[in-house]
């Protein structure tokens, strides 16, 4: 026997099996699928810290020929305290063949001493049909839980908590599509109750996965700030762009920009779901996109950023780029600056970029004129942009936290965390831009950079 708990998961197929694997393991490329007999063979999966196994659950089959196999074991008369090695005996005898490959695969590794996990679905009424299955997992003598997974409502569930406890020592609700971190740490808890040795190995499992999931919060701060750098000084160089250099081809150049911008943003998100170890996320979001024509179409930005109503559109010029510490000196009605007449990209970098102020800018004036050879493009320089893309990966880490490693549906990214961002305080909007500002500057290292990562922590951390 390995020296970490091992489970067989084990029922009827298409009850959640590999669900409940998916969900318990952490792990996104366990096999479920809606047809029935999936999974063939017995499948192993792990739930790690660091390096260390924590325990292991056993996917497998499902019964197929539960009457027959139990009709093979009753065909000796045996006593109950033979009824081990009578099982031991069925998985020997048919190992190989075809006959029982399913009920072979799943009662491996219960004779080899794993606890057994048995789901059902509690949305469907019990019927005697099951005692068959749970029949033979009682003759195998060990340990036993079993799962009432409410697949489609829990119409069911207290019917068969009477037929459960009758053969299982414990008995839970447990949905792997929905169950958050705390029951996932209930359930570990249960686990450790199966063998009275581990009891307290799991406790300790379990205090560790908190820690674990602190630190993995912790380091998703981290990738979002490093990402939201990327973007914010993202800028195409012009001697990059053959197309530029001599005729423009204003379309083309932007579109390979804003391609850049959203592959940046795309590496981000995969380093974090990388992080929570997803490995399958195909997210559906709008894709990133500024116009150089208005620098950013506010109609679509307002979407992800902040609403209209928050931005005043100051005017054209050099002259809006004074800052937004004038505007915090009236009093903060007009908080964030607009798009810049000319529709220049990069209008506002030198004013978000925080390399100085009004003279700096005049300065720099004709480099980003609309038509300018040498303007290159980007960094985007609206303020909102930094909004946009908070609230994007808000939305994209929130929606992470919340989902389970069993879900197979679309990965489709609502509109609550961006709504959040709107409906920040004033004094928190500002904060946050002038840190956006200072990160431009500064870099993720900066202090900058640490400020943003504690305000992403807490907004994650209330997602738990
Ligand atoms: N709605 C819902 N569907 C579920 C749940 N658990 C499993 N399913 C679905 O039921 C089907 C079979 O699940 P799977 O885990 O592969 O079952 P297995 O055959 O017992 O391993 C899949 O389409 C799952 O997405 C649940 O709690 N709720
Ligand atoms: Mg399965």
């Amino acid at each position: 026997m390995s020296d970490h708990p091992v489970f067989a998961v084990v029922g009827h197929p298409n009850k959640g099996k590999s669900s409940v694997v998916a969900a318990l393991t952490q792990n996104d490329e366990v096999q479920i699928s809606p047809l029935s007999g999936t999974t063939r063979v017995a499948q192993r999966f792990t739930l790690r810290l660091d390096e260390r196994v924590v325990f292991e659950l056993v996917d497998t089959p499902g019964f197929q020929r539960a009457a027959r196999c139990l009709a093979w074991l009753r065909a000796e008369e045996v006593s109950a305290d033979r009824r081990p090695a009578r099982t031991r005996a069925f998985v020997e005898q048919f190992n190989g063949g075809e006959s029982f490959a399913d009920e072979v695969a799943l009662l491996r590794p219960i004779v080899q001493g794993a606890g057994i996990v048995y789901v059902v679905d509690g949305s469907l009424p019990y019927s005697p049909e099951y005692e068959t299955e749970m029949e033979i997992l009682r003759w195998s003598g060990q340990p036993r839980l079993a799962l009432i997974n409410p697949i489609g409502g829990d119409h069911y569930v207290e019917q068969w908590q009477q037929a459960l406890n009758q053969y299982f020592s414990l008995v839970r609700v447990f949905d792997p599509l929905h169950a958050g971190f705390e029951q996932h740490l209930q359930l570990l808890r249960t686990f450790g109750q199966l063998d009275p040795a581990r009891v307290e190995a799991f406790d300790r499992a379990i205090d560790e996965l908190k820690g674990y999931r602190q630190q993995k919060l912790e380091q998703g701060a981290r990738i979002i700030v490093d990402t939201l750098h990327r973007l914010l000084t993202y800028r195409q160089e012009p001697g990059l762009l053959p197309e530029v250099v001599g005729g423009v081809v204003e379309g083309d150049e932007m579109v390979r920009f804003n391609d850049r911008l959203n592959r940046i943003e795309r590496e981000g998100q995969r380093a974090l779901e990388a992080l929570f170890l997803y490995h399958r996320l195909e997210p559906e979001i709008a894709r990133l996109e500024v116009r150089r024509s208005a620098l950013m179409d506010h109609e679509q930005w307002a979407d992800w950023g902040l609403s209209r109503s928050r931005l005043t559109v100051v005017g054209a010029g050099a002259g809006t780029a004074l800052g937004i510490a004038a505007d915090v000196g009236t009093g903060g009605a007009s908080v964030l600056l607009g798009a810049v007449g000319g529709g220049v990209v990069g209008g506002l970098s030198g004013w978000l970029g925080g390399r100085g102020g009004k003279g700096w800018l005049r300065e720099r004036l004709p480099d980003w004129l609309p038509g300018g050879e040498r303007e290159g493009i980007g960094p985007v320089g609206d303020p909102n942009f930094a909004f946009v893309i908070l609230g994007r990966t808000l939305a994209h880490t929130a929606a992470m936290l919340h989902r389970s490693h069993a879900d197979r549906g679309s990965f489709r990214l609502g509109n609550e965390e961006l709504g959040r961002m709107q409906g920040l305080e004033l004094k928190t909007q500002l904060r946050l831009l002038k840190l956006c500002r200072r990160l431009i500057r500064e870099g993720p290292q900066g202090r900058a950079g640490r400020k943003l990562r504690e305000w992403l922590l807490e907004q994650l951390e209330a997602h738990l």
